[in-house]
Parts: C-alpha cells; sequence; structure tokens
C-alpha cells in the first residue's frame, strides 16, 4: 500500500487550493466571510478497512478505489444556512471541479437526525502525460450542524454502535432544535442584512 496515498495527497491539495480561491473571491466579491473554517484528511486504512468489511468487501487497494467515496474528506463549516447552498453553488461552478453525485441531508435529514450537505466531487490530478480525475466527498454544514455531528460521532464511538435507544431519540430530538435553531439564525441575519 507504500504509494496508496500518493494521488489522493495531490487531490486533496488540488481541492484545498481551489476552495480557498473561490471562498476567497466570494468574500472579495460579497464584502462577506460565510466560511468558519474548512478541514480536510485522507481516511485511515484502519477506518478504510472498517468501512469495507461492514460493506462486505475484502480490504484490497481495487475495493479501496472502487467502493470509497470519502478517501478524501473535506468539511466546510459555514455561519447560516443559507451559506450552505451559496457553497454549494460556488463549487459547482467552478470550472476546476466535476461534481459527480449530491446528497442534501438539509432537505432529508437522515434516520439519525444528521443533516448536512454532500457532494461528491472529481479533480483533476496531472501526472506525468496524463490527468487522473480522483474522487473526494465534500461535507458542507452549519456551526451548527457540525456541534450535532461531532457529538453523535463521539457517542457511536463511546457505544461502538449499540447505541441507547434514549440516547438515539434525544439526539433525534437535538437534531430537530438544531434545525429550528438555523432557521432563526438564519431570520436574523435576513434582518441584520437590512441595515447593512
Ligand atoms: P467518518 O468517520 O466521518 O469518515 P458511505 O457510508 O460513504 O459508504 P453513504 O451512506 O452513501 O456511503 O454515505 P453518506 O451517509 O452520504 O456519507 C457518509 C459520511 O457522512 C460519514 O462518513 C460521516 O462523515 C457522515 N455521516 C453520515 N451519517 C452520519 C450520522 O448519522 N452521524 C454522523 N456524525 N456523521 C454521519 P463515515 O465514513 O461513515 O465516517
Amino acid at each position: 500500500m507504500g504509494d496508496f496515498y500518493t494521488k489522493y495527497e495531490y487531490a486533496k491539495k488540488m481541492l484545498e487550493t481551489e476552495l480557498e480561491i473561490l471562498i476567497h473571491s466570494f468574500e472579495e466579491k460579497h464584502g462577506y466571510t460565510p466560511v468558519e473554517h474548512v478541514k480536510s484528511r485522507l481516511k485511515s486504512m484502519t477506518s478504510m478497512k472498517k468501512k469495507l468489511e461492514e460493506k462486505g468487501y475484502e480490504f484490497t487497494k481495487e475495493n479501496m478505489e472502487k467502493h470509497m467515496n470519502d478517501i478524501i474528506g473535506v468539511r466546510v463549516v459555514v455561519s447560516f444556512l443559507s451559506d450552505v447552498y451559496d457553497i454549494v453553488s460556488l463549487i459547482s461552478h467552478s470550472p476546476n471541479i466535476i461534481v459527480k453525485e449530491r446528497k442534501d441531508y438539509i432537505a432529508n435529514p437522515k434516520e439519525t437526525g444528521y443533516t448536512s450537505y454532500h457532494l461528491i466531487v472529481l479533480v483533476p490530478v496531472y501526472l506525468e502525460n496524463m490527468v487522473e480525475y480522483v474522487q473526494a466527498e465534500i461535507q458542507v454544514r452549519t456551526v451548527a450542524m457540525d456541534f450535532w455531528a461531532s457529538l453523535d460521532h463521539k457517542i457511536r464511538y463511546k457505544f461502538h454502535e449499540s447505541i441507547p435507544e434514549e440516547v438515539k431519540r434525544e439526539m433525534e430530538e437535538y437534531s430537530k432544535d438544531i434545525q429550528e435553531l438555523d432557521k432563526k439564525m438564519y431570520y436574523l441575519n435576513q434582518i441584520m442584512s437590512k441595515y447593512q
């Protein structure tokens, strides 16, 4: 598996740079900073092995390439709900990023209560005499959604997936509270914009 990550490292860098430019030009144009932070990572071999086995695939290089959407994962955390869709639109219009798939878990939250907007994208990596399009997953979410997802992640880790029903129910409720809070913050942002 020695150089398995090389092309993913290049593609991650390329994606980070492209996002930095897109976000910067958005800020210049609108005089407003929608992004709180951007975080990216390459998925570890341990998590890829676990995920492939859960899906019933053998842990091989071919299966990682074929069945893992998120070897490269980028998370863009923004302030307001409307910023999620502005960032998604910005990425979708970039000539250097191809959007392969969209999953709007804000319009359609997952059963757990998880909300976020996911884009599966392809980014070009220039290798000697050829261009290879490498896949990555971009998750765009508000600070409130990020707070919920990070707590949920800790809960999953603590209970190793056998989460007590009571905890699941509470988390589903908090997800609804967060969706309401995001709507209120969006409304507040609309009010504030009248005074600018
Ligand atoms: P990690 O540790 O964050 O990388 P896939 O699971 O990717 O093969 P699927 O089901 O189509 O296929 O993917 P989905 O659900 O669109 O996106 C998967 C990623 O979304 C997860 O990656 C999480 O990052 C996030 N996610 C999805 N559902 C939940 C949830 O209920 N809670 C939290 N906290 N995150 C969620 P990984 O690899 O599962 O995890």
